[in-house]
């Protein structure tokens, strides 16, 4: 399996699909949609215009990072922790990984006025500056033993809701979104994580590593 990621190198959505990638060997040709043809391309292919978008190698077009990250995986999550089978584990992932999404999207919602410095008193951006505060809050309470995050993840690897929390709170920094080091349960979990070979080789911004082993 091969695949063209169309993204940006700062993107939290995007990074995940190429940690997965990372994780799990699979090749990948980088095209940012920062640059007219590409912002053209990922047009033609996606109706909402968003990253990450992909298209594989037997043409198969996906976007959203959820998608594309269980097709990265249809044949076995190793060395990533597989989604939990049991109902409740399983609905508490997904929960998690949610709220993350939630989170993330709300301040992306708030990023576009702060760098337009368009007003942000408005009760629309200001209820989701309110709700992505809650969720790193409910978040703080989430995390177990500074490196899983819910119920069930304990001793088990790093798995879709660490990956998305550690993406989420790296980007909320480096666009200096929320100040994260007000949630020391969060910090801690970060710190953990930090020398993980596939994170440490795709911080926000930095050019895009197409390695694989
Ligand atoms: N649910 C999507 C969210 C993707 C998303 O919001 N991507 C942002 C970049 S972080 C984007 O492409 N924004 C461009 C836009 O809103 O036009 C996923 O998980 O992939």
């Amino acid at each position: 399996m091969s695949f063209d990621l169309f993204g940006t190198t700062t993107s939290p959505f995007v990074r995940r699909v190429r940690v997965v990638a990372m994780e799990r060997n699979i090749p990948f040709t980088f095209i940012d949609v920062n640059t007219a043809e590409g912002q053209a391309t990922l047009r033609s292919m996606s109706p909402i215009w968003k990253a990450p978008t992909v298209r594989f190698d037997d043409g198969v077009v996906a976007w959203d990072s959820r998608v594309i990250i269980d097709m990265l995986c249809s044949d076995g999550w190793a060395p990533l922790r597989a989604p939990p089978l049991q109902r409740a584990a399983r609905a508490d992932e997904e929960n998690v990984v949610n709220v993350i999404d939630e989170g993330l999207l709300a301040l992306i919602r708030r990023y576009y006025p702060v760098t337009a410095k368009a007003p942000l008193d408005l009760p629309w951006l200001e209820k989701d500056f309110a709700r992505t505060k809650n969720i790193l809050a409910w978040l703080e309470t989430r995390v177990r033993e500074d490196k899983w995050v819910g119920a069930y993840g304990a001793g088990q690897g790093f798995g879709r809701a660490e990956l998305a929390l550690y993406t989420a709170t790296q980007w909320m920094r480096f666009r200096n979104m929320i100040d994260v080091d007000q949630f020391p349960k969060l910090v801690a979990f970060e710190k953990s994580w930090h020398d993980r070979p596939s994170l440490a080789a795709t911080k926000p911004g930095e050019p895009v590593v197409t390695f694989c082993s």
